[in-house]
């Protein structure tokens, strides 16, 4: 993203700059200091503009506005006309006062960046209404379906669930209400595993609310409260995604744990048609741990993981299942296959480290747990007749 800063305070300039960069990656910064540069800059992605200018008071707004750029304003001065008067039309207008102000333009530059992967559903019937709300959410980066009624609504979410990240619904619609929309929604999706935002004129917050909606506005509103919700609702939901993922994840090895085997891995198994499974155990890793100590046992734990990983396809999933013992699910491909693919990191192991392991792979067996069990099986029998072996 890049980014132009319109300020005449270098000092500050600099500082902005030297505080952004150092939290954000994605962006390049320019800076001039007057109204007079500004014509030879419009091709930045987004304007930080100062209000007071030597040059100009308001016109390089207008300018930048006259020409459809994405423009943050900031200004020393807390002029309520002067903010009123951009409030609308601009991303944000923000009051320069202490640190707290460089913090949330931080978090506004982030959640816009990520909003490019964010698709809003929004559910309005009144066309005035769905316009408002429309700018100022393309204003925020994110991508925009709508509907006008409920039963449209519904459909399209239903349709496109995968792709929609949150849903603005207004309350008083035709066809299926907003009321109506939000219980079919929370049928099947809780209030932790999709958001919801709704809008109405009338007292039906409470209600909205007690049927599952996240968040409530009532109109009119404020364009400023209306961002704040969004962005809240997006922030929050971030991080319950990051959250469930880690709960997912091994922290020693990165592979997947037991609760992903749990909860996500039966739906995958009764999607493939085709699919394999394979056990892994590291051989006399006990030994390792004995001779050179827990912390090499661990050191080859990640490495098992790191070779496995660079050696399965993308769509394999590698999860680990008990101390040194890894799982690797194989979608699409039968036991000779995957006998193929497992062969392959035994190959890499033999190459360059020292420690081996045993598997055991199949593609029989009408449920996961069935499936894992004759892995296992086999996994034993490659014990028994010495190690270092794959039986399928
Ligand atoms: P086999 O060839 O029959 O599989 O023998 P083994 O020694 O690999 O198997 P065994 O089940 O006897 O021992 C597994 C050891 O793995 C015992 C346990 O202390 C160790 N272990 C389990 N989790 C970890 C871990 O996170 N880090 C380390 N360093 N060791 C672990
Ligand atoms: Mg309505
Ligand atoms: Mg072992
Ligand atoms: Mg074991």
């Amino acid at each position: 993203m890049d980014i132009l800063i319109l300020e005449d305070n270098v000092s500050y300039s600099k500082f902005l700059i030297k505080y952004l960069s150092k939290n954000i990656l994605f962006a390049n910064f320019t800076t001039i200091t007057t109204f007079d540069e500004l014509k030879n800059h419009l091709d930045k992605d987004l304007y930080i503009v100062d209000y007071n200018l030597p040059d100009a008071s308001g016109e390089q707004i207008d300018f930048l506005l006259e020409h459809n750029k994405n423009v943050i304003a900031i200004s020393a001065t807390d002029d309520m006309s002067v903010k009123q008067k951009y409030n609308d039309k601009v991303i944000d207008f923000i009051i320069k006062d202490d640190l707290s102000t460089i913090e949330y333009l931080l978090r506004l530059l982030k959640r816009l960046q990520k909003n490019k992967n964010i698709t809003i559903l929004l559910i309005e019937d009144s066309m005035a209404m769905q316009n408002f709300e429309k700018n100022i959410l393309k204003k925020l980066n994110v991508n925009i379906i709508t509907a006008k009624d409920g039963d449209e609504g519904l459909k399209i979410y239903k349709e496109k669930q995968d792709e929609i990240d949150l849903l603005i619904t207004d309350i008083n619609l035709p066809g299926k209400d907003g009321i109506e929309i939000i219980k079919e929604i929370r049928h099947e999706k809780s209030i932790e595993e999709f958001p919801i935002l709704a809008i109405s004129s009338d007292k039906t917050s409470a209600k909205a609310l007690k049927k599952g909606a996240n968040d409530f506005i009532k109109k009119p509103f404020e364009k400023e409260e209306f961002i704040v919700r969004v962005n809240n609702l997006l922030e929050m939901f971030d991080s319950i995604k990051k959250y469930k993922k880690e709960v997912m994840l091994d922290p020693l090895t990165g592979a997947y744990n037991r609760m992903y085997l749990q909860t996500k891995l039966d739906n995958l198994f009764k999607i493939y048609e085709t699919k394999s499974v394979a056990m892994l155990d590291i051989d006399h890793f006990k030994k390792i741990n004995d001779t050179y100590g827990h912390q090499k046992g661990d050191e080859v734990l990640k490495t098992f993981v790191e070779v496995i990983k660079k050696t399965i396809r993308r769509g394999d999933l590698i999860i680990r299942y008990g101390g040194e013992e890894f799982l690797i699910f194989m979608p699409n491909v039968n036991k000779k296959e995957a006998f193929i693919a497992i062969a392959k990191i035994r190959a890499a192991l033999h190459k360059g480290y020292d420690f081996t392991f045993s598997a055991g792979i199949a593609d029989e067996g009408k449920t996961l747990p069935e499936m894992i069990s004759i892995a296992d099986e086999r996994l034993y029998e490659a014990k028994r007749n010495g190690r270092d072996r794959i039986v399928i």
